[in-house]
């Protein structure tokens, strides 16, 4: 029985992307949540493992030389996760360049817009008195949700997963593109997309992943609470600062 992998993890669409990876592949697994609204991505013995202040992160025991190996990033843990099982990441070059590209795409274009959309739309308006003061930033990113949902469409024409096969690229874009409803999409204009949100939903190792921490979840912080000034005033100094209190 292989060591289980530790999951350093909270339910948001990026953790969500490696609880869901974790379940496909059938790999056990030990969550270690990472409480992001009260400062534990700042510890230095998470820092160590993910220095972004950022989770998700996974340490396997039984790494590649059969010793310890952490690894940062939600697309380099999925594809750590493919190699090490050569499941969801074809070997093939061709096959395995179009995973890649998908996977990419969602890292720099869907993880950040969404994340941007999300936060213009369902944080700042608790954080900032006046409406008209966020209104361009959440046309902005709206149009950006809307042009990366259009082109998730198109490339959906003909195909049932993004890159052919059902793959690591899908379980990236999943968690995030199923919000874009909460973003104010209307799905009924991507019928592509929406299909292939009820073909990966019904993957009954998604619904396990997804169920992952659902009791950890929090609601958006209120302007001026500690999650809010923790989240949302992140420096280079302020980031420094909270590593030295957290030190044990
Ligand atoms: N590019 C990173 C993004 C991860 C990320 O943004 N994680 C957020 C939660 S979704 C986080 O840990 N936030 C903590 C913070 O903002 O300090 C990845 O895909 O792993």
């Amino acid at each position: 029985m292989p060591q289980p992998i530790e999951l350093h993890f909270w339910p948001t669409p990026n953790g969500w992307k490696i609880s869901i990876a974790l379940e496909e592949m059938d790999l056990p697994y030990e969550l270690k949540p990472v409480a992001i609204g009260e400062g534990a991505q700042f510890k230095p013995e998470f820092l160590k493992i993910s220095p972004n202040n950022r989770m998700p992160a996974i340490v396997d025991p039984n790494g590649p030389d059969g010793k310890p190996i952490s690894v940062f990033e939600s697309g380099a843990i999925l594809q750590y996760l493919g190699r090490k099982t050569g499941q969801f990441y074809p070997k093939d070059e061709r096959a395995r360049v179009q995973v890649d590209e998908w996977l990419f795409w969602q890292m720099a274009g869907v993880g950040p817009m969404f994340g941007q959309a999300s936060h213009f739309r369902n944080y700042a308006p608790k954080l900032v008195d006046d409406p008209v003061k966020i209104e361009y930033s959440v046309q902005r990113y709206n149009n950006e949700v809307n042009r990366l949902c259009g082109v998730l469409d198109r490339r959906l024409d003909g195909r049932d997963y993004v890159a052919g096969e059902y793959s690591i690229a899908d379980m990236a874009l999943y968690p995030w593109v199923k919000l874009a409803m909460l973003y104010g999409q209307d799905m009924a204009a991507f019928a592509r997309v929406s299909a292939w949100l009820d073909r990966i939903a019904a993957r009954p190792a998604v619904e396990r992943g997804l169920a992952v921490g659902a009791d950890l979840r929090r609601p958006p912080p209120e302007a001026g609470s500690e999650a809010a000034k923790l989240l949302f005033g992140q420096t280079a100094a302020s980031i420094a600062s909270a590593a030295a209190s957290k030190q044990p």
